[in-house]
C-alpha cells in the first residue's frame, strides 16, 4: 500500500530549490540514506564491534543481521513501508537494532523517550498517524506493556505492538522473522527518515521530520567538530532517543565512522564509570547537572578515566563557573554543544581557546548556518547585542509536521525557524544564549512547556487558575514552580502533583514545587498576556526569597 493511502497527512520536509541546489554544490547533501550507510558499513567494519550494552556485544557484521532479520519479520507482520512506528526503547542495543530495521524496511520511526507515558506517547501516535508501537517488556520498573494496553484502547490505529524481552499478549521482537527479498531498496536520500520530537514552548510536543540527506550531514560533520573516527569509542549516557546522544555526532555520527557505541543504562557514575574504564570510552555527552556530578565523582572513584578525551556538555546552559569545575575535575577536553531537534547544532571547536570554551556554546557546524540575531520587530540587533535566535541551513527544518498553528508562529516567511532562545554573537561567530523568549522549563535539559502543565492543572476540580513558570535551581538549573488560585477548598500540594502524574505524563513534567496565591497580576492594568503574567509571578518570587533568605 502507499504512503498516500494509509495516511491523511504525508510526510515532507522541503527546500526551495536554491537552498537544495546550494546544499548539494556544497557537499553537505550526498545522496546518502540510512540504509545504504548502514549497509555499507556493515560490510566496510564488519569485525568490529558495533554495540555494547547489557550482556550484548554486536559487530557491525551482526548488528547488520539484526536489522535485517528484525525488518523483514516488521514487513511480514503487515506493516507497509510509509507506515509510522512510535518506537520507546531505552538505552539497550535493541534500540539501534530496532532503528536500524525500521530504515532499511522504510518503517518511520518515531522517538518517544523512556520517561513518556500515556498522555505523551497516545500524542505522538496520533499525530504521526502511528500503525504500530515498539517496546521493552520493561525498563527502569516500569512495564511498557501496560501502557501498550493503554494506548491501543485509545488510539485504535495502533493495531501492532512489539515488545523487546516478554511479550505478553503481543509480538516478539526476538521471535520476528521474514524474507529478505521482501525488503525494499534504498529511500529517496531528501525524503523524511524519521519524526524527531521537540521539548516544545506551548502544548504538546511537535514533531520534527527530518531527511536522510539533512540528517546524515549534521552528524558526519559534527564526526569532524568532536574528534570522532574508527578508533573512537562513543558513549550514550543519556536517553538514546534524545537528539543529543543520537546526532551531535551521537550514536549514528559514531556508527557512520565505524567506531564504537557503548550504551550506558544509567547516566551517573556508578553505571557510567565502569563501562568507561572497560571500554576505553573517549567520547560522551551530558547535560550540565550530570557533568557536575560527574567532576565530583571523578576525584573519588577507583575506575580508570584517562581514556576520556571529549566531554561535551549540553541541552542546558552551562554557566562558566560550572565549566571550569568539569574542566578541573574530569581533566579531558570540554565541548560545549548547544542544539535542538529542529536542526542547528553549535559547538565549541576542539582547539578553541580556554575562555571560549568556557564562556559560549559554541559556534555552528556548518557554513551555510545561517544566524540572525533580531530584536522583538526582527531588525538585527548591533553587534554583540541580546537579541532572538533566528536560523535556517541545511540541516535546519523548514516546518513541523503536520501543525500548521505551530508553523506559523515558528517559522518566517522566508523560512528561518525562530528558535526561542535569546543570544549574543561574538565576532567570532561563537554565541552566548543568555535564556528564552517562549515559556518553557529547561529542567536539567528536560523541556516543559508551561502551557501544557497549565492545562493538566486546570482539569483539576479544586484549581480556579494555574500559571507554571521556570525558577533557578543549583541543582537542576531551573525548576518548575506553579502557582496555584485554589477553587472552594485549598488541595494539598502533593495531592496536585499525584493529579497531573495521574494524567499519564513523564514525571519530569510534575511541578517541583506548588505555590498558592489568592489572585495573578495585581499589579497589571487591563489584560496581561500568560507570558507577562508567568514573568510578574516569577519576579515576585524570587524577590520574597530573596527577602526571605
Ligand atoms: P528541543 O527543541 O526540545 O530540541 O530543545 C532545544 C533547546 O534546548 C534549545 O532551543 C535551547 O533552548 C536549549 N539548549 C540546548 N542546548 C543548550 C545549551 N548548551 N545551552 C543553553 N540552552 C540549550
Ligand atoms: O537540547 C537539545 O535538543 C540538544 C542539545 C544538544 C540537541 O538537540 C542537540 C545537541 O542535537
Amino acid at each position: 500500500m502507499t504512503d498516500a493511502s494509509r495516511h491523511t497527512v504525508p510526510l515532507r520536509q522541503t527546500w526551495p530549490d536554491e537552498f537544495v541546489a546550494r546544499y548539494r554544490a556544497a557537499g553537505h547533501w550526498r545522496g546518502e540514506t540510512f540504509p545504504g550507510f548502514l549497509r555499507e558499513r556493515a560490510a566496510r567494519f564488519a569485525d568490529s564491534v558495533a554495540v555494547v550494552g547489557g550482556d550484548t556485544r554486536w559487530t557491525y557484521a551482526q548488528l547488520g543481521a539484526e536489522a535485517e532479520r528484525i525488518a523483514a519479520g516488521l514487513l511480514a507482520s503487515g506493516l507497509a513501508p510509509g507506515d509510522r512506528v512510535v518506537v520507546q526503547l531505552g538505552n539497550i542495543p535493541e534500540f539501534i537494532a530496532v532503528v536500524c530495521a525500521l530504515f532499511r524496511a522504510q518503517l518511520v520511526p518515531v522517538y518517544a523517550l523512556p520517561a513518556h507515558r500515556l498522555t505523551e506517547v497516545a500524542h505522538f501516535a496520533r499525530k504521526s498517524e502511528a500503525s504500530a508501537y515498539i517496546c521493552a517488556e520493561r525498563y527502569e520498573t516500569f512495564d511498557y506493556r501496560t501502557l501498550a494496553r493503554e494506548l491501543q484502547a485509545e488510539v485504535p490505529a495502533v493495531r501492532q505492538v512489539f515488545v523487546v524481552g516478554d511479550a505478553a499478549e503481543f509480538v516478539s521482537i526476538e521471535a520476528l522473522d521474514g524474507p529478505r527479498d521482501a525488503l525494499p531498496g534504498d529511500p529517496d536520500p531528501q525524503s523524511v527518515a524519521f519524526l524527531q520530537i521537540s521539548g516544545g514552548s506551548t502544548g504538546l510536543s511537535k514533531l520534527i521530520p527530518r531527511t536522510h540527506d539533512d540528517y546524515i550531514y549534521s552528524f558526519r560533520a559534527s564526526n569532524a567538530l568532536c574528534g570522532i573516527d574508527a578508533d573512537s569509542v562513543y558513549m550514550v549516557a543519556l536517553p538514546a532517543a534524545h537528539n543529543f546522544p543520537m546526532s551531535s555526532p551521537g550514536f549514528f555520527g559514531a556508527l557512520y565512522a565505524g567506531a564504537r557505541v557503548v550504551l550506558s543504562t544509567g547516566p551517573g557514575p556508578d553505571a557510567a564509570f565502569p563501562l568507561i574504564a572497560r571500554e576505553r570510552v573517549t567520547c560522551v555527552g551530558l547535560v550540565p547537572p550530570l557533568a557536575l556530578l560527574w567532576a565530583d565523582a571523578a576525584g573519588k572513584t577507583a575506575h580508570d578515566l584517562s581514556s576520556l578525551q571529549v566531554l561535551q556538555v549540553g541541552g542546558a546552559k552551562l554557566v562558566p563557573e560550572a565549566a571550569r569545575r568539569v574542566v578541573t575535575g574530569l581533566g579531558c577536553t570540554l565541548q560545549q554543544v548547544f542544539g535542538m531537534a529542529e536542526g542547528l547544532v553549535n559547538y565549541t571547536r576542539l582547539d578553541d581557546a580556554d575562555d571560549l570554551v568556557l564562556t559560549t556554546q559554541g559556534r555552528p557546524i556548518s557554513g551555510d548556518d545561517e544566524v540572525l540575531v533580531v530584536d522583538d520587530h526582527g531588525a538585527p540587533v548591533a553587534e554583540g547585542e541580546i537579541g532572538h535566535l533566528l536560523t535556517r541551513g541545511p540541516y535546519t527544518i523548514r516546518g513541523y509536521h503536520n501543525d500548521d498553528a505551530a508553523n506559523a508562529r515558528s517559522f518566517t516567511d522566508d523560512g528561518f525557524y525562530r528558535t526561542g532562545d535569546m543570544v549574543q554573537r561574538l565576532p567570532s561567530g561563537h554565541l552566548i544564549v543568555q535564556g528564552r523568549a517562549t515559556d518553557h522549563i529547561n529542567r536539567a535539559g528536560e523541556k516543559i512547556s508551561a502551557e501544557e502543565i497549565e492545562d493538566h492543572m486546570l482539569a483539576h476540580p479544586q484549581v480556579f487558575d494555574a500559571a507554571v513558570v521556570s525558577i533557578p535551581d543549583e541543582f537542576l538549573g531551573e525548576r518548575s514552580c506553579a502557582f496555584v488560585i485554589p477553587g472552594d477548598t485549598k488541595p494539598r500540594p502533593a495531592e496536585l502533583k499525584a493529579w497531573v502524574r495521574g494524567r499519564g505524563l513523564a514525571a519530569f513534567k510534575v511541578p517541583d514545587q506548588i505555590v498558592f496565591v489568592d489572585a495573578f497580576g495585581t499589579t497589571a492594568v487591563g489584560k496581561v498576556s500568560r507570558r507577562e503574567l508567568r514573568a510578574q509571578l516569577r519576579a515576585r518570587f524570587l524577590e520574597e526569597q530573596k527577602d526571605a533568605g
